[in-house]
């Protein structure tokens, strides 16, 4: 049976949701990020990023990694796009020319939007009033996006989906880092197509129990 490695408080919940689309069955092993735990090394911690036999399967100690048909697999994207390959349309891809497009819209959420939109998340996300060089960090990352996510807002406007006009794991892979932007209003608000797709991404019953299963987590 395919293993999740990775909390689904991680870039887990891109396969977890995938993983619920498709239908298929999965075991997780909630290995937490280091970083969330007081002593990642105390003897009674669970198991995380940093934990010997964790490193063993992943040398760059980071989650999610995951384990199918002897496969082990790391990179969030990596997972999800090979899934999807494995198992085809409709979330996966019916020919060359779509797994082409998949790979396209995917490299464009990790390479051009991620940094940036984690960079909302962590700064403008956390509550907190921000500081000069903290609210210039969230003022440069918030005009670095406006490029990247006009690309995206023009074909949603005009195609619904990113590819093959059906709902595929390209959008669960672009969803899933535009989420990180969405909290931060002055952005998200100038792009209405990415604004309703992703309500709708959102809505879906897959996103749902995998969010639920994310809540259902300690913070
Ligand atoms: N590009 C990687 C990033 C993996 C990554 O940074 N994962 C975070 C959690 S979402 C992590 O494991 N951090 C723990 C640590 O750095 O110790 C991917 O998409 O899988």
């Amino acid at each position: 049976m395919l293993t999740i490695h990775g909390v689904t408080r991680s870039r887990a919940s891109r396969i977890v949701w995938l993983c619920h689309e498709i239908g298929v069955p999965f075991r997780q092993v909630p290995v937490i990020q280091a970083y969330r735990l007081p002593d990642p090394f105390a003897a009674d911690a669970p198991l995380n990023t940093r934990s010997p036999a964790f490193l063993k399967l992943s040398p760059a100690g980071a989650v999610p990694v995951i384990e199918d048909d002897g496969l082990v697999l790391s990179e969030s994207m990596a997972c999800t796009l090979y899934l999807a390959r494995k198992y085809g349309p409709p979330f996966g891809p019916a020919n060359p020319a779509e797994d082409g497009l998949m790979m396209q819209w995917t490299f464009h959420a990790v390479a051009g939007i991620e940094t940036d939109a984690l960079t909302l998340l962590f700064l403008h996300g956390s509550g907190n009033t921000l500081s000069g060089s903290d609210a210039a960090a969230v003022a440069n990352a918030a005009e670095r996006l406006v490029r990247p996510l006009r690309v995206v807002e023009d074909h949603l406007a005009t195609h619904g989906h990113l590819v093959g006009g059906r709902f595929t794991v390209a959008d669960i892979n672009m969803a899933e880092v535009l989420r990180y932007a969405q909290g931060y209003h002055p952005l998200i608000e100038r792009f209405p197509a990415i604004l309703a797709w992703l309500a709708d991404c959102q809505s879906r019953p897959a996103f749902r129990k995998m969010w639920q299963a994310r809540l259902a987590e300690p913070e």
